[in-house]
């Protein structure tokens, strides 16, 4: 049985108050539809398969290069994580999976932590390497670098890092590891571009060789930070080169924060479909760089035309067309558990208006140049509120209605922090 955290009858009791006015407005956004002849049914059912994985490390507050205020109630360990990842899923729905870092998620017994997630009605996904900081006790540093650092024996002990990373995630059964390096160059002249690139696929092809056969490894880019003058991997292109010498299991990550402000982020993804190297992507929001908010917080037509371009590839049979959608946020004046949830939900939406696009007329007003008609087939989709199948699949789902409003109903925070000492301040981006 899935331990639950928040009570069935404040479950129950939530959604009665809201049932009948859900199953209006589903009636009458199913009747709209219809005249745009699209099955309202089928489009939940669609929608209701739907999951995006939520980070582990997205459960505590996180810092900015300034400071960090500790929120009430932090998860103290993984356990802790899962419990919080567990209430996520038990109101949402569609975020069965959880993404672990390591070490900051290490514990003594994997076997017990898989029970333990699964007690919560949760699994994991993709097992996430650091190699960007350095943990008390290591041996060498990685403050010039970890996989591509210019001393073999750090860039031995970055690769033996997620060697381990591997094995743990055997332990927990996931099935990729997402690398993302912080190395780089603050100055000219401080690194040589290629021996450094070089050395990252050097490094990567040790831990590729390392992968389970039904394995893969995402490559995840970043335009800058915390080198700020040029990373090793960042952008799409040396992301891809990578994948492509590295093998078919190796693709690219595609995290929203990664890109120079206005960076055509839907075409990157349209090419990467094209080459079969998508591997998924880090879903957030950003105004600025590595903003890490919740997902379509700023810029939710973004992140609909991303899904737009992921519709058309499923759709159309694309190759090696299999995405991982996580989300990768940091909290730093929300609780973050109201933050993945929403962010959980507007990730979902962006999906389901992807899929209300019609296709058909679409294609017809490209081939025929009527440009205006094509740029207002994307608008009616994104304009449409799916509002009334989301709450209804999550009620069928056994989550609630409206999760923010169930959450703080639960007082499950009050709860947690009765129980967990609030962590010290400390400086530093999580
Ligand atoms: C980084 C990357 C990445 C990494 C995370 C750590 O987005 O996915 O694992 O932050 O907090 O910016
Ligand atoms: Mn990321
Ligand atoms: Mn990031």
């Amino acid at each position: 049985m899935t331990k639950t955290s928040i009570s069935a009858e404040l479950i129950a009791q939530h959604n009665q108050q809201h049932a009948a006015r859900v199953r209006l407005d589903y009636e009458s956004l199913g009747e709209q539809l219809a005249r745009r002849h699209v099955d309202i049914d089928r489009l939940k059912a669609d929608v209701a398969r739907f999951t995006v994985a939520v980070p582990s490390w997205g459960v505590g507050t996180g810092g900015t290069r300034f400071a960090r205020f500790p929120g009430k109630g932090e998860p103290r360990n993984v356990f802790d994580k899962i419990q919080d990842c567990g209430v996520i899923q038990q109101l949402v729905r569609c975020t069965p999976t959880v993404s672990p870092h390591f070490p900051w998620d290490k514990c003594s017994d994997y076997v017990e932590l898989r029970e333990h997630a699964q007690s919560h009605g949760l699994a994991f996904d993709a097992v996430n390497s650091n190699t960007f900081s350095d943990q008390p006790g290591q041996a060498l540093s990685y403050k010039f670098g970890s996989l591509t650092h210019a001393d073999p024996a750090v860039r031995a002990q970055a690769v033996a890092h997620n060697l381990e990373c591997i094995e743990i995630g055997k332990k927990l059964g996931s099935k990729a590891i997402t690398v993302w390096i912080g190395d780089g160059a603050n100055f000219p002249g401080q690194n040589h571009f290629r021996r450094a690139f070089e050395r990252y696929l050097a490094s990567n092809q040790q831990i590729y060789a390392a992968l389970p056969a039904d394995w893969r490894m995402f490559l995840e880019h970043k335009m800058f930070e915390p080198a700020f003058y040029a990373t090793v991997i960042q952008d799409w292109g040396s992301s891809l080169l990578a994948a492509q010498s590295l093998g078919d299991k190796a693709r690219c990550l595609v995290d929203l924060g990664h890109h120079a402000p206005n960076t055509n982020i839907e075409m990157i993804v349209a090419r990467l479909v094209h080459a079969g190297k998508l591997a998924g992507f880090h879903f957030n929001d950003s105004k600025y760089g590595d903003d890490d908010l919740d997902s379509g917080s700023i810029n939710p037509f973004q992140l609909f035309l991303v899904f737009n371009e992921l519709v058309d590839a499923a759709q159309s049979g694309a190759s090696n067309f299999d995405p991982a959608y996580m989300l990768d946020q940091s909290h730093n004046v929300t609780d973050p558990i109201e933050s993945l949830m929403t962010s959980a939900i507007t990730v979902q939406r962006c999906y389901t208006q992807a899929l209300l696009v019609d296709r058909v007329a679409l294609t017809a007003y490209q081939d025929a140049n009527d440009v205006l008609m094509a740029a207002q087939t994307l608008k009616q989709a994104f304009h449409t509120d799916v509002t009334p199948v989301l709450q209804t699949i999550r009620m069928e789902a056994g989550g609630v209605v409206d999760p923010v409003v169930a959450y703080r109903a639960s007082s499950y925070r009050v709860h947690v922090a009765a129980v967990r000492p609030t962590s010290g301040p400390s400086s530093g981006i999580v």
